[in-house]
């Protein structure tokens, strides 16, 4: 099967919420010796993409919504491991905590960027989604990390990452982390205007950031 005919389907199939298709699309595409970063950004990221889009326009509703993230979560979930045994270096890059901040549920995308940190060499901790704000500062305190990662889809729980950088200067830490925001409302005008450390639009850009600000300057393996 042509490989472009294979992210059309998985795009499909993530659009439809079959959630079997996309797994067994996934695994052709391991079969095939596809790379899994190839696979999302070329084929399920357009689709759920594509699903916000329907639902941007009526024409998807919750449940639509739910079986199509359901989907993108099952072919992940077959991703993920590929995506760790492709690349780890030997040496750590740095500690990261990660999560949704409080409130909002989404993690599709929080997680791909923990993956693909993992996967790119960097510890992560991954505290899930509707993550409290000072469970992300104890967490970062615990591990003794140098990133901390909040992302946020809701144009209401982005404002949950300005509060956080806000805590963490009244708490006098703010130049003890590096803060990267994320998530579809957020942009480099919100991160520069909340004054944190940096902003990526997709999980490839993110890795960049993270090792743009720990001052490594070797490109992606
Ligand atoms: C799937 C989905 C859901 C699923 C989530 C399932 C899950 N477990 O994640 C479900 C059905 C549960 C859901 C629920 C809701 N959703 Co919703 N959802 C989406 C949808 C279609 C896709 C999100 C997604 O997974 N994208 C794919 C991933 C790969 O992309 P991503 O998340 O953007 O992440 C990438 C980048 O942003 C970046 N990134 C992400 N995080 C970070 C962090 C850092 C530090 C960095 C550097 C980078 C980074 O890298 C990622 C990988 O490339 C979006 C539409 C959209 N355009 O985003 C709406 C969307 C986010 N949802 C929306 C809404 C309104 C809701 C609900 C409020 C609906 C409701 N009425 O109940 C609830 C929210 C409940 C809550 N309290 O959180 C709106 C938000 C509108 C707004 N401006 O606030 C959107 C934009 C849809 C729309 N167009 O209206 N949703």
């Amino acid at each position: 099967m042509e490989r472009s005919q294979l992210f059309e389907d998985m795009k499909k199939a993530i659009i439809e919420g079959d959630s079997q298709k996309a797994e067994s699309l996934a695994k052709k595409s391991l079969q095939n010796q596809i790379d899994p970063r190839k696979a999302i950004n070329s084929g399920f990221i357009p689709g759920i993409q594509e699903v916000g889009k329907m639902w941007e326009k009526g024409e998807y509703f919750l449940p639509e919504l739910m079986t199509s993230a359901n989907a993108m979560k099952s072919a992940m979930a077959l991703l993920r491991p590929e995506l760790k045994k492709s690349q780890v270096p030997t040496k750590s890059r740095g500690r990261v905590v990660i999560g949704t901040v409080e409130g909002d549920i989404h993690d599709v995308g929080k997680s791909l960027v923990a993956s693909m940190l993992s996967a790119n060499g960097f510890e992560v901790t991954d505290l899930g989604a509707d993550v409290k704000l000072d469970k992300f500062l104890q967490s970062a305190q615990k591990k003794k990390a140098h990133i901390i990662c909040l992302s946020a889809l809701l144009t209401t729980t982005m404002l949950g990452q300005k509060r956080f950088i806000e805590m963490l200067k009244e708490k006098k830490l703010k130049t003890q982390y590096k803060i990267l925001v994320g998530g579809a409302p957020t942009t480099q005008k919100w991160a520069d205007e909340i004054e944190a450390d940096g902003y990526a639009e997709n999980a490839l850009s993110a890795i960049q950031l993270a090792l743009k600000v720990m001052g490594h300057k070797g490109s992606l393996q």
